[in-house]
């Protein structure tokens, strides 16, 4: 495995934007706290940002409640949500390479995966979600007695809109572009880890057109900031997406305070099943990826490998040989495969996973330690002789560590599959349309991949079955979140009863 290679000849961004955007201005926080955002590949301080408390919380769903109550976004023609947000979807296309730098230097993703992938993909889903702002509509029903009854589908409100650290930007459009073309008004905290992107999209958005008080983004941290936001009584709904344990308080203070509705996109365990008909290379390289793509730091992580006894042997020797040849080292640098971890909680959190696995008997096949002395590089990790109830394979470690388990026969692969509080997401690979429809319907997970991993889309939806949370990302589900139903019923003859 290469060490750590270099990317210094990139010339860095300039943070532009590092205060709390309220009601269409980037304004200091009211307390004047900041709060350092740090740079992965060496720890340093990038810069300085604003700190959203709870009363900058308070004055930015005050500013979305008036965009809400009074403002021109929710009354608008869909349409002209659509025209505003396909604006600001092209000055995103028109910035990629600055979002792009912005992203890799705060979460140490990879630098040409953002600037070819992932920053252009927000474009698309802020067009996806524009296209369905004019096309939101009721029924109209047919009730057994004389009356004459529609349904309304109404914007929600004011959300409340919490993102995690490792896809900063797709998470932020994920998120904002439905909530927006339904016609809800937003206060979006992003991750403490991962600032800079969320502002930079603020930015534009009010380049765009998009009305004060309708987008506001206020950095902070979860306990404050966030906790300010779940517990708000004048929040409608909130989205989040984060830990299991997190998801927890979130709707403990959802509960505590005006009963809003949550969606959880949470933590998840997820198995990729490999059966003896499949091609041992092919699968060896879709399930390394589905490991190690985004450093591991991936909600539908393919963590646990399931593969059938005929082939197990070649494929372990093959994943391992392509462990192995994989490069970490600096996001910047094209020929690099796998950055940094996005911070040093979470560096540690995954060494320590690497030291548990170790103290419960599982072996190590390769990889296991840090690369370099400096930044959060760990090498590509995979753990096999495994026990289901080992922590290795039971708790979401959120890092480049696979764990390779044989099995003898589809009931044995399923159950194994299966056996975890989380069901987030899944992967088959087999040629058999037999195995694959029955393991498919058999594995209690929100998306199933047969003989792909990673293959998500703006319309299609993607969340949790059991401790991963409920509610959907992506596709129409989304937009629906966001909306609610009125019936409006009169009766056809003018008599009341
Ligand atoms: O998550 P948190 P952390 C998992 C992953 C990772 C672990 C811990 O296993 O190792 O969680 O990561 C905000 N009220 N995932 O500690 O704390 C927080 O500020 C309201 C999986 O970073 O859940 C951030 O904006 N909000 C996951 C967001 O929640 C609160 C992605 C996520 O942070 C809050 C991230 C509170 N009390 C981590 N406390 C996925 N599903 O993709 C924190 N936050």
């Amino acid at each position: 495995m290469a060490g750590v290679s270099d990317g210094s000849s990139f010339k860095m961004p300039s943070i532009k934007f590092t205060k709390l955007f309220i009601n269409g201005q980037f304004v200091h926080s009211l307390s004047g706290k900041e709060f350092e955002t740090i740079d992965p590949r060496t720890g340093d301080v990038i810069t300085k940002i604003s700190e959203a408390t709870k009363e900058d919380i308070d004055e930015a769903v005050k500013a979305a409640r008036v965009a809400f109550n009074s403002g021109p976004w929710p009354r608008m023609p869909g349409a002209e949500r659509a025209r505003i947000m396909t604006k600001w979807a092209e000055l995103i296309e028109e910035n990629v390479e600055e979002i792009a730098a912005l992203d890799a230097i705060d979460a140490g993703k990879l630098y040409h995966f953002l600037k070819g992938g992932e920053i252009p993909g927000t474009a698309r889903t802020i067009r996806y979600y524009a296209g369905a702002a004019d096309k939101i509509h009721g029924e109209v029903l047919k009730p057994g007695r004389e009356l004459f009854a529609y349904t309304l589908m109404e914007p929600i409100g004011v959300v409340g809109l919490i993102i995690p650290w490792n896809f900063p930007s797709t998470m932020f459009v994920t998120k904002v572009a439905p909530a927006l073309a339904a016609g809800c008004t937003v206060v979006l905290k992003p991750a403490e880890q991962t600032p800079l992107s969320s502002l930079f999209y603020a930015h534009l958005a009010k380049q765009a057109g998009i009305p004060d008080g309708v987008l506001n983004v206020v950095p902070g941290f979860g306990s404050i900031a966030g906790a300010a936001i779940t517990s708000h009584m004048d929040i409608d709904k909130v989205s989040f997406t984060g830990s299991t344990d997190v998801g927890r308080e979130v709707m403990r203070a959802a509960a505590n305070s005006n009963l809003k509705p949550v969606s959880l996109e949470l933590g998840g365990k997820s198995p990729i099943i490999i059966f003896d008909d499949a091609d041992v290379d092919q699968a060896a390289q879709l399930a390394l990826l589905g490991i190690l793509f985004n450093k591991g730091e991936i909600c539908v992580a393919g963590s646990r490998v399931f593969v059938q006894e005929g082939i197990y042997d070649e494929f372990e020797k093959k994943v391992v040989e392509k462990a192995k040849a994989w490069v970490v080292g600096d996001p910047f640098n094209p020929k690099v495969h796998q950055g940094p971890q996005v911070s040093k909680k979470q560096f540690e959190k995954i060494l320590s996973y690497i030291e548990h696995g170790k103290r419960e008997g599982a072996t190590l096949l390769t990889g296991g330690k840090r690369v370099g002395d400096k930044g959060y590089y760990i090498e590509p990790t995979i753990f096999s002789n495994v026990k289901e109830d080992m922590l290795i394979v039971q708790d979401e470690i959120f890092g480049p560590v696979m764990v390779l388990k044989k099995f003898k026969t589809i009931e044995e692969a399923i159950k194994s599959a299966n056996n975890t509080k989380y069901g987030l997401a899944a992967g088959i690979v087999t040629k058999s349309l037999d195995i694959a429809n029955t393991v498919s319907r058999s594995i209690r997970a929100g998306i199933v991949w047969i003989n792909c991993y990673f293959a998500f889309g703006d319309d299609i939806p993607y969340g949790g079955y059991k401790m991963s949370g409920f509610g959907r990302d992506c596709g129409l589900d989304s937009l629906y979140k966001f909306l609610q139903v009125k019936s409006v019923v009169t009766p056809i003859h003018n008599s009341p009863w």
